[in-house]
């Protein structure tokens, strides 16, 4: 009786333990390398807070039932010897399921190995270029369009639009992406029997462009067509319009920023942009997903978006691995995402890891940015 009394105690204690373990949520930690400071810093700010925000409605929302997401977000500073130490942290130290970022390609040309190495699975959230980034092994994804993805169709767009024949181009030549999107831009011109009058190229911490876009629209351009990151993007469109260039710029991924329109002012108007978030979808994805931001007061752009995207990539893949958080269980995750609602539209990966959906042309109007198509 006394034994009976003791075991049963004993199992009622155990139970109770048990029950507990079971409530108390596991917790999957997730590194978010972004740029907050450097040349990217206003992509990295968006993308912080989309972070924040989809991983307070997703534990919020008890999707993940025993499962929690944590994010740990650290700065790049826009560099790869930074992106690189970053990755390290959050592989070794802090010992995360996934990694989110880095902001740039350029970094994620150098930090994306470790990650591939140590078996760690990546999602890119902002990377475009298009090849050099997924293709470095299976443990990197991305939800981001490349350039090749969006710029072809933009300009053709564009074309549609202004009839142009003759093209000025300037990019960046100190940066994967810009080149990456000067490459993209240079074959979809000549596919569309454009021809390009003149080519000019500049470096990150160049502000003065005024004598390669003096040589350029000395060549009678009917388009000027860039790939910049946005803190040059702003002093190029500045400057060409100073120089009395009053025609389209159609600008790269850089551009998508509404840095852009607050750098430039009025000189932004006119600018056109290829984008892979289509702002006004009434999509209930989409919708949700600026509700989400209305309530945290923030005004969101495509950088923000895609960061959102990137964190309910990683918890559907959790959800797809039974609530398991694990590295190995989010890579197996992800090979099954299909028909994911997220603001950039229906998601999956492709079989080369990429994210596919359409994309649109966007035009500063009004000091905004507005889909043309
Ligand atoms: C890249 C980009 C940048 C403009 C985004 C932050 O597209 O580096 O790939």
């Amino acid at each position: 009786m006394r034994l009976a009394g003791r075991i049963s105690l004993f199992f009622a204690a155990a139970s109770l333990l048990l029950t507990g373990s079971a409530r108390a949520a596991t917790v999957v930690k997730i590194g978010a390398a972004l740029s907050l400071t450097g040349p990217a810093a206003a992509y990295g700010a968006q993308q912080k807070a989309g972070i924040l925000a989809a991983v307070d409605e997703i534990n919020k929302s008890g999707r993940l039932k025993g499962v929690k997401l944590e994010a740990i977000i650290e700065d790049d500073a826009s560099t790869k010897e930074q992106g690189i130490a970053v990755f390290q942290r959050f592989i070794n130290k802090d010992k995360v399921s996934a990694i989110i970022g880095p902001t740039l390609s350029n970094t994620a040309t150098a930090a994306d190995p470790l990650a591939q190495g140590a078996k760690v699975p990546v999602v890119a959230i902002s990377n475009t270029l298009p090849k050099g980034i997924t293709d470095i092994g299976p443990y990197i994804w991305r939800v981001s369009l490349t350039e090749a993805q969006v710029i072809p169709s933009a300009l053709k767009a564009a074309q549609a639009k202004f009839g142009f024949k003759r093209a000025a181009v300037l990019y960046g030549n100190d940066d994967a992406f810009t080149q990456g999107g000067y490459g993209v831009m240079k074959s979809a011109l000549e596919a569309m029997g454009t021809t390009t009058v003149g080519t000019q190229t500049f470096a990150k911490p160049d502000k003065d462009y005024t004598a390669q876009l003096t040589a350029l629209l000395a060549a009678k351009p009917e388009i000027l067509v860039v790939s910049a990151l946005v803190e040059n993007a702003s002093g190029i469109v500045t400057q060409a319009r100073q120089l009395g260039w009053q025609g389209p710029i159609f600008g790269g991924n850089g551009f998508n920023s509404p840095k852009l329109m607050s750098n430039a002012g009025p000189a932004a108007e006119g600018v056109y942009v290829g984008t892979a978030w289509n702002k006004p979808s009434t999509d209930a994805a989409n919708l949700a997903f600026q509700k989400a931001m209305a309530d945290r007061k923030h005004d969101p752009d495509q950088f923000c978006a895609q960061a959102y995207t990137g964190v309910l990539a990683i918890a559907e893949a959790i959800k797809l691995s039974g609530g398991k958080g694990g590295r190995e269980d989010i890579r197996a995750g992800f090979l099954k995402v299909k028909g994911l609602p997220t603001p950039l539209g229906t998601f999956a990966f492709n079989k080369d890891r990429d994210g596919e959906h359409s994309a649109a042309l966007q035009v500063v109007k009004d000091g905004k940015f507005q889909i043309v198509k």
